[in-house]
């Protein structure tokens, strides 16, 4: 097994901090290749919780050593603020390696975030507010900074400078803001240097190098399928790639070395911030999935939406990552439905549609076709083995199998690391 991915099947939040955590302990490297601190990853071992924002969840494994690949985009306070505090909490870190080619996320494009959101008004994306699009979009202009710059003095001031010229102009004329001074940056800025540069490494060639020694690489996504910038609900999106392709940019390492892609699955579906969802549920099922699976946002302490699950969505993301398998989570949360609606399908303008549609205002009309599947009221989240489930969760983890097109092979029925069935 060289090297493996893991994913989010849906919109983010499946459980993907608890899925790479598990995993943790038998792989050697374990990267994020795309997107920054927007993402909240909780993991879970023994009484102790931790929320992971930027760095892997690998932190959590002492074999393991965590990376943050070239595709990621780094806010240096909330690295330097996330390892502290692991640190207080007995976490070893040391091992942290960064690629000198992710791009930061500077006070300019946290405030560019926010301000845009602001002038959206109804038509807000609802972002984190972290910074993350404009450091995207800096990048892709060709005026981004990257973590190599905190060490040449002189090209950082260059490089500061010219990504204000134009921002200032727009902070000025459409939002009616003061010019941030390139010169407040550079310090700021140079101020993280030293503390970073222990972890600043090469991360490509160490990456490429383990895997020829036979070492395992766990690439860790962030988000989720439709939250891809290319593959998601656009413009309802992240502005990276989670998706499985997305692991070989932002790692730089080759599609050929990938042999299996796993997708986190939630037994329902949430969603956090704008944009089409169509199993929402706007009921009481809506409020008591939202309180028995604690989805609230672990970044921005946002209520996450909540809706039945939609196999429209789990196929569509079996088909754009080439997904070898699935871990299905949260099955507990569903204990004590009578009966548990499924998305199959979709209906649009009157027809019945299988695949998700490229059309965006397709999807936005698309309604959920139900199948009801039998629920079950006793307590799970003991079962150790698939044989301890109830007959009728058998049943529905066979059910969402079976619409979704590869086979599950762990199921999540709490949030310890031991409250995991896996299935051979
Ligand atoms: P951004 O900030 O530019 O990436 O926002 C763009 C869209 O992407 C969504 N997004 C997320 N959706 C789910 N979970 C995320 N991480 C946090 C969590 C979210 C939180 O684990 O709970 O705490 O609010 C995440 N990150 C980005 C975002 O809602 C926008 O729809
Ligand atoms: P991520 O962004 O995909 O890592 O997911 P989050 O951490 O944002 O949200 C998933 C939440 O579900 C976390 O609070 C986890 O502790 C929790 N969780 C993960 N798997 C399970 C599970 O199987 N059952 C329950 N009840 N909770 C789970
Ligand atoms: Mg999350």
């Amino acid at each position: 097994m060289p090297a493996l991915v893991l994913l989010g099947a849906q919109w983010g939040d499946e459980g993907k901090g608890k899925a790479t955590d598990l995993l943790g302990g038998s792989v050697d490297y374990v990267v994020r290749y795309q997107g920054g601190n927007n993402a909240g990853h909780t993991v879970v071992v023994g009484d102790q919780k931790y929320a992971l924002h930027l760095l892997p969840s690998g932190i959590l494994s002492p074999g393991c050593t965590p990376v943050i690949g070239n595709g990621v985009v780094v806010d240096p306070a909330v690295l330097l603020s996330e390892l502290s505090g692991l640190n207080d909490r007995g976490v070893d870190t040391s091992k942290l390696l960064i690629s000198g080619n992710a791009h930061l996320i500077t006070s300019y494009n946290v405030t560019l975030d926010k301000v845009t959101e602001r002038f959206l008004g109804k038509r807000k994306i609802g972002t984190t507010g972290r910074g993350i699009g404009p450091t995207y979009a800096d990048k892709i202009n060709r005026v981004g900074i990257r973590v190599q710059d905190l060490y040449d003095e002189s090209i950082l001031t260059q490089k500061v400078e010219a990504a204000l010229e134009q921002k200032n102009q727009l902070l000025a004329k459409v939002f009616n803001r003061r010019a941030i001074e390139a010169g407040r940056v550079v310090e700021e800025l140079l101020g993280y240097g030293d503390q970073i540069r222990p972890y600043v490494a090469d991360t490509t060639l160490i990456l490429n190098d383990a895997l020829d020694e036979g070492k395992v690489v766990l690439f860790e996504g962030g988000q989720g399928t439709l939250l891809d910038v290319d593959h998601g609900t656009y413009p309802f999106v992240t502005s990276s790639n989670p998706t499985a392709g997305g692991a070989c940019t932002g790692a730089g390492v080759g599609p050929t070395k990938i042999s299996r892609v796993i997708g986190i699955l939630k037994a329902y579906t949430t969603r956090v911030g704008a944009g089409p969802f169509p199993t929402e549920l706007f009921d009481e099922d809506g409020e008591a999935l939202r309180r028995i699976g604690g989805e609230r946002g672990v970044t921005t302490g946002r209520d996450r939406r909540c809706g039945w699950f939609d196999a429209v969505i789990a196929r569509y993301a079996t088909r754009v990552n080439g997904l070898t398998d699935f871990f299905l989570t949260k099955l507990d949360v569903l204990t004590g439905w009578e009966q548990i609606p499924v998305c199959v399908a979709y209906e649009i303008d009157g027809e019945r549609v299988e695949e998700l549609p490229y059309s965006q205002t397709d999807f936005h009309h698309a309604k959920p076709v139900y199948e009801f599947l039998p629920g079950w009221s006793e307590d799970i989240t003991k079962a150790k083995t698939f044989a301890d489930l109830p007959k009728n969760a058998q049943g529905y983890v066979r059910a969402l199998e079976e619409m979704s097109g590869a086979p599950i092979s762990a199921i999540g029925v709490g949030p310890g690391r031991d409250e995991t069935i896996e299935i051979n």
